[in-house]
């Protein structure tokens, strides 16, 4: 059954400004990451394995000065007047899953872009959809690019869209459970990206 996206916070993009000298592995650090509190509804003791359950903190390495470039950065959508929140509170940096703290676009896959302001090499993608109810998460399609219109250069650093419905490829990547530790994507883009997009669905398992 699908819902509405919902999303209380996405992309916490972490990225080193085009141009500056990549570190050597071994001087890779842990992001800090401020993580949001529990969802209300506990995490069953069982659950279908075929979906991922993030139940860690995620560990996102990066070189040290690494920043996060999606905050308060522009967001532009498939659903341009969403039916709860403003566009503005997905790069706000509030995870939390309460009202007035998420955004919900309209019942069918949407996406969003948001635009990092200048080239980036970037080291890892974390998302935060709303976890305050166990729901699975299925076409989650995260694509970076160095142009705007995502039409030539578009690499995609994640896919779980097992059936390639979303009409974007299809993905190899698992479906998940959506937790309050997010889902966090450390796959790095091979070439520097102005832009970032996702794509979603969700179904509800509880
Ligand atoms: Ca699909």
């Amino acid at each position: 059954m699908k819902h509405a996206m919902i999303i209380a916070a996405i992309l916490l993009t972490t990225a080193h400004a085009n141009g500056q000298t990549a570190r050597p592995a071994g001087d890779l650090a842990p992001v800090e990451i401020t993580l949001p509190k529990p969802g209300t509804v506990p995490t069953p003791k069982k659950h279908d394995n075929s979906y991922e359950l993030p139940t860690t903190r995620p560990v996102l390495m990066a070189p040290p000065r690494t920043a996060n470039l999606a905050l308060k950065r522009p967001v532009t959508s498939s659903d341009s007047q969403p039916i709860i929140g403003e566009l503005a509170m997905i790069t706000d940096g509030d995870k939390e899953p309460q009202s007035g703290s998420i955004v919900e676009l309209g019942p069918s896959p949407q996406w969003v872009q948001i635009d990092l302001g200048r080239s980036c090499t970037i080291y890892g993608v974390a998302i935060w959809h709303n976890h305050s109810r166990f729901r699975s998460y299925k076409d989650v399609i995260l694509q970076v690019c160095d142009e705007p219109d995502f039409i030539n250069g578009v690499q995609t650093i994640f896919n779980n869209d097992k059936d390639g419905s979303a009409g974007l490829g299809w993905g190899k990547d698992r479906e998940y459970m959506e937790t309050h530790f997010g889902k966090l994507v450390q796959k790095p883009a091979s070439r520097p990206a102005t832009s970032a997009s996702g794509a979603t669905a969700t179904r509800r398992t509880t």
